[in-house]
């Protein structure tokens, strides 16, 4: 159904998509290629919501070439009047004879109006190349929309030994310099870092992205007028974080989940009320529900090994991202994360490696929970 053509036009779109990666939140990365008689005639990608879709781009650059080419977009193109008018109708008229889409759009706005319209209009509609690639390209955009839930990765920080920290409380640093590089882009491709009070008073953190630390490589791509800073979310049960802690003296959002409204805050807060769970602390999964609910899509935790722990246990984590230091701590030290007892291997979570490489002189490590 598509030959080698295709495939090549699609990948190149989906490499312009990635150059949306740390702004287009909360919208996807889209990318765009308009092809004509085999030559690229235009491309284009979505930078920032509320600005033109990567269609449109790549509609401006072709101009007239666009009349009878093949348009490659990495997601459907829309049919709704959101921040911007439809792409389906732009593509009509510029009279592109051909699309092919490599999804469906989850939006329930979209959702399959956007391939129907073209077809409509008598273009020659196919979806469905390179999916995996661009499901990849937006894993919380696509699981907010199909299950309002974000996409939750947690940070993990340890020894070889699987420790985080010495009996004593001491922990910094345990990783490389490197890796630490490697976190600043993980936290600037994300909607929101979430955290949990104990870090907060423990640590006094300012969990915002700092440009200046990112891999170099990185920093020649993406100029730093381009970068945005995630929303920051404390996870405060018991009300116990004062104004006082570093994390206000940076601008940027900050959101404290709690029971209940209380006490003055600088502009830059929100309080969110969330429901308690049996436990008495906050219901995490109504606080994943809530941050859906406020279009955010990717969440990065940083968090110590209870928080951590109670989102591994409510079954809210999508991805590990372990980096593991050539270091061995010992026993009595701290371990990676708690949870409760278990009595039979069975109720053990079992992951699956999707990552292993080396960053600096650590090792990352990306997995996934098991399906089955
Ligand atoms: C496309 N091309 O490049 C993107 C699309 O508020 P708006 O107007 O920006 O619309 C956002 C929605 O449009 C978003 O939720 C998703 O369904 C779609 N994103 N569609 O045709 C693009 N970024
Ligand atoms: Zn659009």
């Amino acid at each position: 159904m598509f030959s080698a053509e295709d495939h090549l036009y699609m990948s190149r779109a989906l490499q312009l998509a990635k150059q949306g990666c740390f702004t287009t939140s909360p919208n996807p990365n889209v990318g765009c290629v308009i092809v004509s008689d085999g030559v690229i005639v235009g491309e284009g990608f979505h930078l920032r919501a509320g600005e033109p879709h990567a269609e449109v781009h790549a509609l401006r650059m072709a101009g007239d070439k666009a009349r009878g080419a093949t348009a490659y977009v990495t997601l459907e193109p829309c049919s709704h009047f959101g921040r911007t008018p439809p792409c389906a109708d732009a593509l009509v008229k510029a009279g592109v004879a051909r699309v092919v889409a490599a999804m469906e759009d989850p939006n329930p706005q979209v959702s399959g109006r956007g391939m129907r319209r073209l077809a409509e209009a008598g273009i020659q509609v196919q979806s469905g190349l390179l999916q995996p690639q661009a499901e990849a390209l937006n894993p919380g955009f696509i699981k907010r929309m199909r299950h309002g839930l974000p996409y939750v990765r947690l940070k993990l920080a340890a020894s070889l030994d699987g420790r985080t920290a010495l009996a004593n409380g001491q922990s910094q640093w345990i990783t490389s310099p490197a890796a630490r590089a490697d976190v600043q882009r993980w936290r600037a491709q994300s909607s929101a870092i979430l955290t949990g009070a104990d870090t907060v008073l423990a640590d006094d953190p300012s969990l915002n992205v700092r440009w200046t630390q990112f891999p170099s490589s990185l920093q020649e791509t993406y100029p730093a007028e381009n970068i945005r800073q995630p929303v920051r979310v404390i996870v405060d049960s018991q009300q116990r974080i004062e104004p006082s802690a570093r994390l206000f003296s940076i601008s940027g959002e900050i959101w404290l989940a709690r029971q209940e409204a209380q006490g003055q805050w600088p502009e830059q807060v929100q309080q969110l009320i969330v429901p308690l769970a049996d436990s008495g602390k906050l219901d995490l999964t109504s606080l994943m529900q809530i941050l859906a609910q406020r279009h955010m899509n990717e969440i990065w935790v940083e968090a110590g090994a209870t928080l951590g722990g109670a989102l591994l246990h409510a079954g809210l984590v999508d991805e590990l991202i372990v980096y593991l230091a050539p270091k061995l701590m010992g026993n009595p030290a701290r371990g990676l994360v708690n949870l409760p007892e278990f009595q039979h291997m069975s109720e053990v979570t079992g992951w699956q490696w999707q990552d292993v490489r080396k960053v600096g002189n650590d090792l990352r490590l990306i997995l996934r929970p098991n399906k089955e």
